[in-house]
C-alpha cells in the first residue's frame, strides 16, 4: 500500500510523540483482518501449526505512525498496513533478544514471551527462567547440556542460570542449609518432557549425593517403572500411565541414604484395551521378544501378535526402540534393586498369565441358555501359571446364570475375565513398587532431609483416569497458586513503597497489575469435592446403585450441577468441566465400572487358593489388608469384594500428597512452547510479580561500551563505572529506576528500552549521515 507510506521525518516525529511505543517494534494481532492474516502466514509459516493450535497468531512489525485509534505498521518486505492501535502490543528491543530470565523483558506480553522462548530454542537453549519457575521446551533430540562436565559446572555453584541442574543444586543447598525438605514439581502436557526432566534431576542429585551405591539403585528404578508403567500412546512413545512421587533422603553429610517411591492411579484399563496405534505396557512386548528360550518354554510364551490384548491395537513395535534389548536392561535393573531370580520368574509368570487370560474365550452351549469357558491352551496355561486347578479357574471365570440375554451374559463374562487380568497386573505393579521401596529403604538414621520429585501425568481429555488426573492437576495448581501468592505477599511491601513508579510502569509496559493475583481455581475444586453434590460424591453414589449406569450418572450431574459455572451439560453421556487449563469435555462411558473396580469374589478366592506366592499375596491384599495408607478395603456382605471406590482412594492419596509437598519448599518446572500452557501454569503472572524488583542487569563494562558514545564529553580515560554513572545522569534516569552494584547496574522494567531507543536513533542518524557522505564522494 505504497501511498500510505509516510515520509521518514513524519515517522520519527510521531515516534517521539508516542512514548508508549518508543522501541518502535510492536506485535500485531493478526486475527482481526484478512489482509493481516496473509502476512502472518508468510511470517510465521513454520510455527503456524503450533500457534494455530490455540488459535493465536501474532507477527512482528514496526510502528510507523499512530493517531485516532489507528496505527500504521510495516511488516516484512516493506508491506504497510493500518491496524487498530488496540490490537498492538509493544515488542522488546533487540538487546533483550533471548534473555535467560523472562523477568528481564522490558515488555511482558505473550508474543514477547513466545518470541523469547523461540529465539532461545532455535539455539538449543531449551531452558528459560521465569522468576522461580524453570520453563523447559522439549528438544526432541539430544542437546548437549548434560553429563559429568555440566554436572561439575553446576556443582554447589549457586548458579542462577536456567538449567534443571541449577534447580536441583538449589534444592540440595537449601535442604542442607535450612534443613527444610524440598519438592520439585514437574508439570506439562503429555509428551512435554516431564519424565525426562525428572530423570535428569535424579541424575544430578545422584551425582552430588552419591558414594554409598544406593544412588545407582535409585536410578535403576527408572527403567523398571517405565517398563511396567509406561506405554506408547498417540502423543508419546514413552508415555507414563501412572503418577510418581520419589522422595530421595539424605544424611547429615548430604549423601543419599535411601529413597521412597509412591505411585498413583496406574491406568489399568490399558492392560485389556488400547486404542489403534497405541500399545499396552512396554513390559509385555519386552518379555515376548527378549525372554530367553528356556523362560519362553516355561511360560509357554508366544510372540506378541498371538495375544488378543496386544494385537487389538495393531501396533507391536516402536521405531528406534529394541524391546529385546530393553528386556535385558530390565533384568539388570531388577538385579540391582535386589529382586531375586526366583521373584523375577514369578513376575514373568504373572505377566504371561495376564496375556493368556486375554486369549481365554467362551462358547454358547447350543440349545441351552448357557455359556461356558472354552477348554483350550489358553485356559490350561493360565491355570498352570497362576497355580490353581483348572476346574477352580473355570468356576471363577463363569458367573452363575443370570436372567439376562445370552449376549449380555457373554459380555459380562468377558468383563469378569478382564477384571481379573487388570487386577493381577495392578497388584503386580504395586508389589513391585513395594519391593523396590524395601530395597531403597532409608536407614535407621533418618535425618528428615529429603528432596521429592513429582512427575504426574499431564492434562488429557475424556476418559475416567484422565478425569481423576485432571482433578489432581487442579489440586496441584492450587498448591502452586498458594506458593506464588505467598511469594507475591513478600513483594507487596516493596510495591507499596514504590507505588508511584509502579503506576508509571503500568502505563509504559501495558501491564495490568490488577491481573497479577492468581486466578483462583477453588470453584472448580468445589465442583469436584463438594458433598453431597459434587462430581466425586455423585459418582460414588451412582456407583453404589445396582441399577446405576453411565447415563444415569451423567443425567444426575446435569440435574444437580447445571447451575455451577464450572460445569457444562452436554448431550448424552458427555459433560464439560471448566478446568484452569481450559474446558475439558468428558465422556462418562465406563466411569461407573472403572470407579467400582470390582473383582468378583470367586476370582479373589481363586487367587487365594493358588499354590504360587504372588497370587496369594495379591489375594490377601484384596481381602482386606490396607495396602496403602488412606485406603481401607473391606469385605462387603454381598458376593463381591467391595473396596473403596477408585475415585475416593485417589482423593485420599492426593490429599496425602498435598500434605507431603505442602510441607516442603517447591520449585516448579513447566513444559512446552504453547501459549496456552504458559497461561495454564500462570507463567506470565509469576513473571509480573517478580518484575517488581530490578530485573534488567548489565555489567558496567557492557553498559559503558554500549551507551558510552552517547555522552557529550570524552570518557576515554574513565572507568566503566564512572562512564555508566555519567550516562545515567546525562539521560536523567530517575534514581528510583536503577541501582548501582559493584559490578553491575540493575534497572527496573522498561528502562533499557528508553536508552536503546535513544541509541538507535543516534545510530540511525550517524548511518544516514555516512551514507550521504559516501554518495557525495562517489
Ligand atoms: V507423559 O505425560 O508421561 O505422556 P512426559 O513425561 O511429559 O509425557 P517425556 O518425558 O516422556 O514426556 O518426553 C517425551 C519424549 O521427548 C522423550 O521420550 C524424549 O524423546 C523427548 N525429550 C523430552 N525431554 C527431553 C530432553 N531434555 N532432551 C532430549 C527429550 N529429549
Ligand atoms: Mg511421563
Amino acid at each position: 500500500i505504497p501511498k500510505d507510506e509516510p515520509s521518514p521525518d513524519s515517522v520519527s516525529s510521531r515516534l517521539s510523540a508516542n512514548p508508549a511505543y518508543y522501541t518502535d517494534s510492536i506485535w500485531s494481532d493478526t486475527k482481526s483482518s484478512a489482509v493481516k492474516k496473509t502476512f502472518a502466514e508468510v511470517y510465521f509459516s513454520e510455527a503456524s501449526s503450533v500457534v494455530s493450535a490455540v488459535e493465536w497468531r501474532m507477527v512482528l512489525g514496526k510502528l510507523l505512525s499512530s493517531s485516532g485509534g489507528e496505527s500504521l505498521i510495516s511488516l516484512l518486505e516493506d508491506k504497510v498496513l493500518h491496524v487498530s492501535t488496540e490490537d498492538l502490543l509493544p515488542a522488546n528491543p533487540e538487546i533483550l533478544d533471548g534473555v535467560d530470565d523472562l523477568m528481564q523483558l522490558s515488555y511482558l506480553n505473550e508474543p514477547s514471551v513466545l518470541y523469547n522462548l523461540q529465539y532461545r530454542y532455535s539455539q538449543d537453549m531449551i531452558y528459560t527462567k521465569a522468576g522461580p519457575i524453570l520453563v523447559a521446551i522439549n528438544p526432541f533430540k539430544d542437546v548437549h547440556l548434560y553429563g559429568n562436565d555440566y554436572i561439575e559446572g553446576y556443582r554447589c555453584k549457586s548458579l542462577d542460570s536456567p538449567h534443571v541442574y541449577a534447580i536441583a543444586d538449589t534444592a540440595i543447598r537449601e535442604m542442607m542449609r535450612d534443613e527444610v525438605n524440598q519438592s520439585i514439581i514437574i508439570s506439562g502436557e503429555s509428551g512435554a518432557g516431564k519424565t525426562e526432566t525428572a530423570k535428569i534431576t535424579m541424575q544430578y542429585l545422584a551425582a552430588l549425593g552419591g558414594g554409598s551405591g544406593i544412588e545407582h539403585e535409585i536410578l535403576q528404578t527408572n527403567p523398571i517403572l517405565e517398563a511396567f508403567g509406561n506405554a506408547k500412546t498417540a502423543r508419546n512413545d514413552n508415555s507414563s500411565r501412572f503418577g510418581k512421587l520419589i522422595e530421595i533422603h539424605f544424611n547429615v553429610a548430604g549423601k543419599i541414604s535411601g529413597a521412597k517411591i509412591q505411585t498413583f492411579l496406574l491406568e489399568k484399563s490399558r492392560v485389556v484395551q488400547c486404542a489403534d496405534g497405541e500399545r499396552s505396557y512396554h513390559i509385555f512386548y519386552q518379555l515376548c521378544s527378549g525372554a530367553p528360550i528356556a523362560l519362553k518354554e516355561k511360560l509357554n510364551l508366544k510372540a506378541a501378535r498371538e495375544y488378543n490384548y496386544l494385537k487389538q491395537s495393531d501396533c507391536f513395535s516402536i521405531s528406534g526402540t529394541n524391546d529385546a534389548e530393553r528386556f535385558h536392561l530390565l533384568l539388570e535393573a531388577l538385579d540391582v534393586v535386589h529382586i531375586s531370580k526366583e521373584d523375577q520368574d514369578n513376575v514373568f509368570a504373572m505377566l504371561a498369565s495376564v496375556l493368556w487370560l486375554g486369549n481365554v474365550n467362551f462358547v454358547i452351549i447350543d440349545n441351552e441358555d448357557h455359556v461356558d469357558v472354552m477348554q483350550d491352551e489358553a485356559l490350561s496355561t493360565v491355570s498352570s501359571l497362576i497355580g490353581c486347578g483348572l476346574e477352580e479357574l473355570k468356576l471363577a471365570l463363569c458367573i452363575r446364570r443370570m436372567k439376562v440375554g445370552l449376549m449380555i451374559l457373554f459380555r459380562n463374562l468377558l468383563y469378569h475375565r478382564d477384571a481379573l487380568a487388570k487386577s493381577l497386573y495392578a497388584s503386580l505393579f504395586d508389589w513391585l513398587v513395594e519391593r523396590i521401596n524395601k530395597s531403597l529403604e532409608v536407614g535407621k538414621c533418618r535425618t528428615g532431609r529429603s528432596i521429592s520429585i513429582l512427575d504426574i501425568y499431564g492434562f488429557e481429555f475424556l476418559i475416567f483416569e484422565q478425569f481423576c488426573i485432571n482433578y489432581a492437576n487442579e489440586r496441584l495448581q492450587q498448591h502452586f497458586n498458594r506458593i506464588c501468592s505467598n511469594w507475591n505477599r513478600s513483594f507487596s511491601l516493596l510495591r507499596r513503597y514504590n507505588n508511584f513508579h509502579f503506576s508509571q510502569e503500568y502505563i509504559q509496559d501495558g501491564i495490568d497489575w490488577t491481573r497479577v493475583d492468581f486466578e483462583d481455581n477453588q470453584a472448580c475444586l468445589n465442583l469436584f469435592e463438594k458433598k453431597p453434590l459434587g462430581l466425586l460424591s455423585l459418582l460414588d453414589e451412582e456407583s453404589t446403585f445396582p441399577n446405576g449406569t453411565d447415563l444415569t450418572f451423567a443425567d444426575k450431574l446435569k440435574e444437580h450441577l447445571n447451575s455451577n459455572s464450572c460445569f457444562r451439560a452436554e448431550r448424552g453421556k458427555a459433560f464439560g468441566v471448566n478446568h484452569y487449563a481450559g474446558e475439558v469435555l468428558y465422556d462418562a462411558s465406563g466411569f461407573l465400572e472403572k470407579n467400582r473396580d470390582l473383582l468378583h469374589m470367586d476370582s479373589i478366592l481363586l487367587l487365594a487358593s493358588s499354590t504360587c506366592q504372588l497370587p496369594q499375596i495379591f489375594a490377601s491384599k484384596m481381602l482386606g489388608q490396607p495396602d496403602k495408607p488412606g485406603c481401607h478395603p473391606h469385605r462387603s456382605s454381598g458376593a463381591d469384594s467391595q473396596r473403596l471406590s477408585v475415585a475416593m482412594k485417589f482423593k485420599g492419596q492426593l490429599f496425602q500428597l498435598m500434605k507431603a509437598i505442602g510441607k516442603h519448599h517447591s520449585s516448579l518446572h513447566t513444559q512446552t512452547l504453547v501459549v496456552q500452557q504458559l497461561r495454564c501454569c500462570g507463567v506470565l503472572e509469576v513473571v509480573r510479580i517478580s518484575r517488581s524488583g530490578f530485573p534488567t542487569r548489565l555489567s558496567h563494562q557492557k553498559f559503558a561500551r554500549r551507551y558510552g558514545f552517547l555522552l557529550r564529553q570524552s570518557v576515554a580515560s574513565q572507568t566503566p563505572l564512572s562512564v555508566s554513572i555519567a550516562i545515567l545522569h546525562q539521560f536523567n534516569i530517575l534514581p528510583e529506576m536503577y541501582q548501582v552494584g559493584y559490578t553491575k547496574l540493575f534497572f527496573r522494567t522498561g528502562q533499557i528500552g528508553v536508552l536503546e531507543d535513544t541509541r538507535n536513533r543516534v545510530l540511525h542518524g550517524i548511518l544516514s549521515f555516512q551514507s550521504c557522505f559516501r554518495g557525495y564522494r562517489a
